[in-house]
């Protein structure tokens, strides 16, 4: 109720109503969640694509130029850098890690950095929900930069509709890399820096491992995703095969020059048809809607205890037992835990 302003400036698409409400979001102020809330029915509109890779793999060079391509469509773009390894947003690091000096001053690009700095529920929660902002704003397309190939870098990726991961000849990183388990998740492969050496080879790396990962699913694909030849689809909602498995493209690129863009733009434009044809945006977000709400849920829940209850107290208290073998860590925490189950709770709603 506090927000309605907020509410309102952003239905309004007002940049600064934008801009304090992604604030309000990111540090988790009074009324967040209310307005989080107030936004909702407005949220499913944007293409949401998640730019992974190593330090300088110029993924923000790629993120530039597809910014770039998509204004001359007259799409309206929001590109969010995300650091899980800076405590800080918006510093120098960040700032230089996002170098879009070309569309900074467009009034149709919104760019805006984020960082680990203890979000309570974790930088893949945040970042979500500064995203839904982004969406409820209006914003035609939502690119997301993440540094690293790490299990929490993959965790922001994961709230993508498409996930490009870019990878560098010099690096040689392209099988580490694809072991960390970014290429389950990436539906886009990106051999950047193509005007050097090794990029011919790496993309044949990938595509070999592509092959691996591919034989592997078509052993799965279970005998009711086959096309019936009794012509009953009743059963299996894509109607065909094509739809059911997306193949997924390696692209050579020269970002700096801007080569490879018109390409990568069709690939993702393919991706977004192909989730949206296969019912798979749908299950998509579904999905993510699920985790979300029981990351919120585990969110209250460790808010309760240690900022709102007498967790922090109760634990202190009792560790000197815990250490002696008095009581034990289990005792403690049923003790931590059954303060909230009498007081915070039903007789607070
Ligand atoms: N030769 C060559 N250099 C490139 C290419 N793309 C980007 N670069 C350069 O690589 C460096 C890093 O580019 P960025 O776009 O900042 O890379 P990044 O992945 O965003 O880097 P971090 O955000 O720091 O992880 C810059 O100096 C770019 O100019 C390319 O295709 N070829
Ligand atoms: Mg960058």
């Amino acid at each position: 109720v506090q927000n309605n302003g907020l509410l309102e400036g952003i239905r309004n698409r007002r940049v600064p109503a934008l801009a304090k409400a992604i604030s309000l979001v990111e540090n988790g102020r009074d009324g967040y969640e209310a307005l989080l809330s107030a936004l909702h029915p407005h949220v499913g509109r944007a293409h949401r694509i998640g730019i992974t890779g190593p330090p300088g793999a110029g993924k923000s060079t790629l993120a530039e130029q597809l910014t770039r391509a998509y204004r001359a469509l007259d799409l309206t773009v929001a590109v969010i850098a995300v650091d899980p390894t800076s405590p800080f947003s918006g510093g120098a690091l960040l700032g230089d890690r996002i170098r879009m000096s070309s569309v900074a001053l467009d009034s149709g690009v919104y760019i805006r950095s984020m960082a680990a700095r203890g979000a309570l529920g974790g930088l893949a929660t945040s970042t979500r929900e500064v995203c839904d902002v982004l969406d409820a704003f209006g914003f035609d397309r939502i690119i997301i930069e993440t540094v690293g190939v790490g299990q929490s870098e993959l965790k922001i990726a994961a709230n993508a509709d498409t996930s490009v991961l870019v990878l560098v000849p010099e690096s040689g990183d392209g099988i580490q890399v694809l072991k960390a388990g970014v290429m389950e998740i990436a539906d886009i492969f990106i051999v950047n820096k193509a005007d050097r050496t090794g990029a011919e080879a790496l993309m044949q790396e990938v595509d070999v491992m592509l092959g691996l990962r591919q034989g592997d699913a078509r052993t799965h694909v279970a005998p009711h995703h086959a096309p019936s030849l009794l012509g009953s689809q009743t059963e299996s909602p894509p109607s065909h095969v094509e739809s059911v498995v997306w193949v997924p493209r390696i692209l050579g690129t020269v970002a700096v020059r801007g080569e490879g863009v018109p390409e990568l733009i069709e690939a993702l434009q393919d991706h977004y048809s192909h989730l949206q044809a296969s019912g798979e945006l749908h299950t998509r977000r579904r999905e993510r809607l699920e985790r979300h709400t029981r990351d919120v849920v585990d969110r209250t829940l460790s808010t309760l205890v240690w900022q709102e209850g007498d967790g922090e107290r109760i634990l202190a208290d009792g560790m000197d037992g815990v250490v002696k073998g008095v009581t034990s860590p289990y005792r403690l925490a049923q003790d931590i835990v059954a303060g909230v189950r009498r007081g915070g709770f039903s007789d607070e709603q």
